[in-house]
C-alpha cells in the first residue's frame, strides 16, 4: 500500500511529469497467468503490417476474459490510484472496458514519437490534471535493451519543438512512416527512460510525448495497456490550484471534433 506521503509525491510526479511509476502491482503467480493468457492470443494473432512500430495490437474486452476482467478491477492497482486521488479514474466509459496487448516482437523495431490525446480542439485540453491515462502492465523488465519506453517529462502541459515537427499519431499517418525517420525515431534532448520492472503499473497521461526503442534482445517483449477516464466535467477533489478559464467556461454539451494534433490549447 502506498502511504499518503508517497501517495502524493506519486500525484505530484504524474501532474507535473505526466507520467509515475507505481512499483510491484501484480504479484508473480498474477504476472505468469497474464504471459501464458497473452502468448495464447498472440499464437492466434496475426501481425496487422501498419501495427508494426507497435507490435501485436491485440484489443482484448473484460467481458470475454475472466484474466483480463481480473486485471480490470485487481484491487491493489485501484487502491493505489485511490490513494493518489484517482479513485474516479475507470476504464473508458465510450467503449466496454478492454485492454490492448501491444509487443515489442525479438528485433522489432522501435515505436515514434506520439501523444495519444485525441481532442485537441476540446479545451479539456487545458486541464492541469489528468483527464484521460494509460495503465500499462509490462510483463518482463524493461530496460534499453529490450526498448523501453521514453517520454518527454511535462509534454502533456507544454509544447515542445518536437511537437511541430512529427506526424500525427497511429492511423492519422505515423503507422505509415519510413523505418529512418530522423524525427519520428530521434532522441529528443529532453527525454527520459522509463525502465520497469515485470508487475509494476506505469500510469501516463494521455497527452504526454512518449516512444519505445527497438528490441535488441531474442524476448518478445509485452505490455497490456487500457486507457481509463474520470468524469469529464468534474473538478478533481485533491485539487487546489487555479482552474483554467477555459476549462471553467468549457460547454459540456458542445461538439468537439476529434484531432490528434495539438492546437492552440497546447501553448510553449
Ligand atoms: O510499447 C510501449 O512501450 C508503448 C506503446 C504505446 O505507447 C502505444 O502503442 O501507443
Ligand atoms: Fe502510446
Amino acid at each position: 500500500m502506498l502511504t499518503p506521503d508517497v501517495a502524493r509525491a506519486k500525484r505530484e510526479q504524474m501532474l507535473r511529469d505526466g507520467y509515475v511509476l507505481i512499483e510491484n502491482i501484480l504479484p508473480e503467480d498474477f504476472l505468469d497467468a497474464l504471459r501464458a493468457e497473452t502468448e495464447r492470443l498472440i499464437a492466434a494473432h496475426e501481425e496487422a503490417p501498419e501495427h508494426r512500430f507497435q507490435g501485436q495490437h491485440i484489443k482484448v474486452a473484460a467481458v470475454d476474459n475472466a484474466l483480463i476482467k481480473k486485471l480490470l478491477t485487481w484491487e491493489p492497482a485501484y487502491a493505489a490510484l485511490a490513494a493518489m486521488g484517482f479513485g474516479d479514474f475507470r476504464p473508458d466509459r465510450d467503449r466496454p472496458a478492454e485492454v490492448i496487448i501491444l509487443t515489442k516482437e525479438p528485433g522489432g523495431p522501435p515505436l515514434y514519437w506520439h501523444q495519444d490525446w485525441m481532442w485537441w480542439n476540446d479545451p479539456l485540453s487545458l486541464s492541469p490534471w489528468p483527464e484521460f491515462m494509460s495503465l500499462s502492465y509490462y510483463l518482463s523488465d524493461t530496460a534499453v535493451s529490450n526498448g523501453c519506453l521514453k517520454v518527454i517529462p511535462g509534454s502533456h502541459l507544454r509544447r515542445f519543438p518536437i511537437h511541430d515537427q512529427l506526424v500525427p499519431a497511429h492511423e492519422q499517418g505515423a503507422r505509415f512512416v519510413d523505418d529512418d525517420d530522423p524525427i519520428m525515431f530521434s532522441d529528443a534532448p529532453e527525454q527520459a527512460y522509463v525502465e520497469v520492472k515485470a508487475g509494476d503499473l506505469a500510469l501516463m497521461d494521455a497527452r504526454i510525448l512518449h516512444a519505445a526503442g527497438k528490441n535488441f534482445t531474442e524476448q518478445r517483449r509485452t505490455l497490456v495497456l487500457s486507457w481509463h477516464r474520470r468524469p469529464t466535467g468534474t473538478i478533481p477533489d485533491y485539487w487546489r490550484g487555479e482552474i483554467p478559464p477555459g476549462i471553467l467556461e468549457r460547454d459540456p454539451n458542445a461538439e468537439y471534433e476529434g484531432s490528434r494534433i495539438p492546437g492552440a490549447y497546447l501553448k510553449p
